[in-house]
């Protein structure tokens, strides 16, 4: 056996970007430690990191191209999967039209940085407007609120968690997850040291989660109606006292009407809508307005709703309005090593917003991508326009989009598909050609993206670990030379590696990170704490920091009629979760993470199971206006009444997952209804959805 060796890179699953000690032979993993001298992670890594080396050798693995042939696939070159590839999307394109190509991405692209580079390329050179992704499931409500507040989408304030004094977590459960849009690893000692130097964690949650027993401090809410609660605190805050602005006051647009906006919204309204006592929303507004250093971070919860944008506008408005904005311990904006906004800016461009609205059912598109909510029906829907084939890279929205089993019903009718992926899942095996991916430790590893997330600026590279089996290129050689195929280009470009290099001089700390330098140093490198920035920042077209959006204003009547939709037949509201030893919809082929007891069960409050007679462990049927699922019951107090939850993720029917299809699961997403968005940001309402329960 060779010698054992050691690389430090860090994990691209989640959002976290945590440090990791991987020893190895050259050909194998021996181990998978954290780094204690990670300068973000500081020696956290969840169990998902260990099964970093299962997704390799994982034996149902894609690793050659796939044609399909009858119901069955068969292995081909690739040569021949570029030819037959570039052929149908052209011979498609000829018949229908150019939009008659979709594209879906889904989220590992995020966590590439080949892919994130070269994606752009593949897109263009099948030259559609019809392209969707998982962030419409997901954040397109973070980026609009920064759109129209800001001037640009991934201008993104990020909780300063380790200086703050007052956080108040609404929707999201990062002690889980690890934070999104924040990253931050090792959530639950970060929130630990706010209440060790005398801080206080508010989490505001129709589930008593893991975070609100680690933060202390837990209220329940009705499903969908935490604008409400953030704006009477606005509201109450603006009666006591004038706005601080702090120093960004001389750029600050809007105060007045933010001011009448939130008018409507007192107190006593406010408990009714949101369950929440009129007594404890005043005592948490003076509170948050009073702390020293206060964040408001809204997420998850608060974004795939039906007020999803009108949740994040006012989560940024109450932060701007008590001087907790680009302010220490505050929201901040990053200044990563590579400079996304910088590469993307739109300053001095004037843009209308949303940019165009879809063909069916004219849901807005931001960002270039059309809601996946409307994907079944632009595929279903005769008529110029409408979609024939689709490339999906990454991506399994039959499990992760809602009403995923409407989609399913509309890919066996695509006249082409094809997936670049590493696994024949309840989405790809639709699927005309599949082309196998790479895996994390086949791919150097830069985060492009969640630097501009994280809680500290830092910055790593790592080059990749192993080769990818029999020779196959690396992902972004694949879209590149796929692109190439299309074009008649006779060269691809250059290797993400190498524009790195090129970009890196570029960014905020240019003088002294290098890919060289970063390349021989061999370890993460410390950027140091967040710092305020914003005033030179902003990239709306005047400039200025706009704080009541008109589109947003003339949403709030749609929020003052709130109604709950639950009744006599569907009384409870759905939400979902995130589980620790699961990612999304890909990590359930790894028996480590697997193994033990089903987790994928519907969580009931103890006096809604009694009155409907559920026993814990039994099967119950959850029913919704779209689907219905039979699962176990876990009966727990953690569940607010009225409201329960099944995990997301789980429920792959089909394919070729053997360790995820051993126990029967569900998925989430055969109840939830793709007409139920936020009209705002087209963004899914997954949270809130009402069902029955019925037990076996
Ligand atoms: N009801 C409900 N639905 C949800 C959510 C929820 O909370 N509730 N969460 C939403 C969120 S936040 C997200 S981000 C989306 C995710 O939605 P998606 O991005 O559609 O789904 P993923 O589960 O991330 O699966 C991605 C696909 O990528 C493949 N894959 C994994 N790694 C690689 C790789 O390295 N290369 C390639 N080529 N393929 C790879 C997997 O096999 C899988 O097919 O789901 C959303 N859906
Ligand atoms: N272990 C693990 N980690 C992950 C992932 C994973 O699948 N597994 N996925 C990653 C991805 S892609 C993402 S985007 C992030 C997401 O990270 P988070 O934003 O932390 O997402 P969730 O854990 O789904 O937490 C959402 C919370 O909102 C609550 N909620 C639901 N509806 C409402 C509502 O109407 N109001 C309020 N206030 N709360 C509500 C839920 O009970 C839940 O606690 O996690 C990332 N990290
Ligand atoms: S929390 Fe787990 S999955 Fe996420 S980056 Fe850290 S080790 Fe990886
Ligand atoms: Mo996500």
């Amino acid at each position: 056996m060779a010698e054992p060796m050691v690389q430090y890179r860090s994990c691209n699953i989640c959002e976290a970007m945590c440090g990791l000690i991987v020893t190895h032979d050259g050909s194998d993993v021996l181990s998978i430690r954290p780094d204690p001298d990670d300068p973000l992670s500081r020696g956290h890594i969840c169990p998902k990191a260990v099964a970093l080396q299962d997704f390799r050798t994982d034996p149902d693995r894609v690793t050659k191209p796939l044609l399909k042939r009858g119901t069955d696939f068969e292995e081909i070159s690739w040569d021949e999967a570029y030819d037959h590839a570039a052929e149908r999307i052209r011979a498609v394109q000829a018949t229908h039209g150019q939009d008659a190509v979709a594209v879906y991405l889904g989220n590992p692209n995020a966590h590439k940085f080949g892919n994130m580079l070269n994606l752009p390329t593949l897109i263009k050179a099948i030259g559609t407007g019809n392209r969707f992704s998982s962030a419409t499931a997901d954040q397109i409500p973070h980026h609009v609120a920064s759109i129209h507040m800001l001037g640009h989408p991934m201008l993104m304030p990020i909780p300063d968690i380790d200086r703050t004094d007052f956080l108040l977590i609404i929707g999201g459960n990062p002690v889980i997850s690890n934070g999104s849009m924040m990253t931050a690893p090792g959530y639950g000692r970060r929130m630990d040291a706010i209440r060790a130097r005398g801080g206080r964690v508010v989490v505001i949650d129709p589930r008593r989660t893991e975070t609100a027993e680690r933060a202390g401090e837990h209220h329940f809410i009705r499903p969908e109606t935490d604008a409400w609660l953030i704006l009477s605190m606005i509201h109450v805050i603006l009666v006591d006292g004038p706005a601080r602005l702090g120093h960004l006051a001389p750029l600050v647009d809007g105060l007045q009407a933010l001011t009448d906006a939130v008018e409507p919204f007192t107190p006593e309204a406010t408990a009714a809508a949101t369950g929440i006592e009129a007594e404890t929303i005043r005592r948490l507004a003076r509170d948050f307005a009073a702390a020293p250093r206060a964040v408001c971070y809204a997420r998850m919860g608060a974004s795939t709703q039906s007020f999803g944008t009108l949740c994040q506008w006012a989560a940024n408005a109450l932060n701007i309005v008590t001087a907790n904005f680009d302010a220490e311990g505050g929201a901040m904006f990053t200044t990563p090593a590579l400079d996304y906004v910088g590469l993307t800016s739109r300053k001095g461009k004037a843009r209308t917003y949303p940019e165009r609205r879809s063909r069916v059912s004219g849901q807005p598109l931001y960002n270039g991508e059309f809601p996946v909510s409307t994907l079944a029906e632009e595929i279903e829907t005769p008529g110029s326009g409408q979609i024939r084939a689709l490339v999906t890279v990454a991506g399994n929205p039959v499990l992760t989009a809602p009403n995923g089993r409407r989609i399913e019903r509309a890919l066996t009718g695509l006249d082409f598909m094809m997936s670049l992926d590493i696994h024949v899942n309840d989405t790809t095996r639709h699927a005309d050609l599949i082309l196998p991916g790479t895996v994390a430790l086949e791919e150097p590893m830069y985060d492009m993206v969640f630097h501009t997330f994280a809680v500290r600026n830092t910055v790593g590279f790592a080059p990749a670990l192993f080769a990818p089996p029999h020779g196959n290129p690396s992902e972004w050689e694949v879209i590149t030379r796929l692109a190439a195929r299309l074009t008649g280009a006779n060269h691809i470009g250059p290797a993400p590696e190498q524009v790195l290099g090129m970009l890196l001089p570029e960014g905020f700390h240019g003088d002294k990170v290098t890919l060289d330098g970063l390349r021989s140093r061999g370890r993460p490198m410390d950027l140091g704490p967040l710092v305020a920035n914003l005033s030179d920042r902003l990239e709306t077209p005047d400039g200025r920091l706009n704080l009541a959006p008109g589109a947003f204003l003339d949403d709030l009547p749609r929020l003052l009629a709130l109604a709950d939709h639950r009744d006599t037949s569907r009384p409870f509201a759905l939400i979902g979760r995130r589980q620790v030893r699961s990612h999304n919809s890909w990590t359930q082929n790894s028996p480590r993470l697997v193994k033990g007891r089903n987790r994928c069960t519907v969580e009931v409050n103890p006096e809604d199971a009694a009155r409907l007679g559920l026993s814990d462990g039994a099967d119950v049927v959850v029913t919704s206006a779209t689907g219905s699922v039979t699962l176990p019951v876990e009966i727990t107090p953690a569940m607010a009444p009225g409201v329960v939850s099944i995990p997301q993720g789980w429920g792959q029917k089909n394919g070729r997952l053997s360790a995820a299809t051993q126990t029967a699961t569900v998925s989430i997403n055969d109840l939830t209804d793709d007409s139920r968005t936020d009209p705002l940001s087209g963004n899914a309402a997954f949270n809130g959805l009402p069902v029955a329960l019925h037990p076996v």
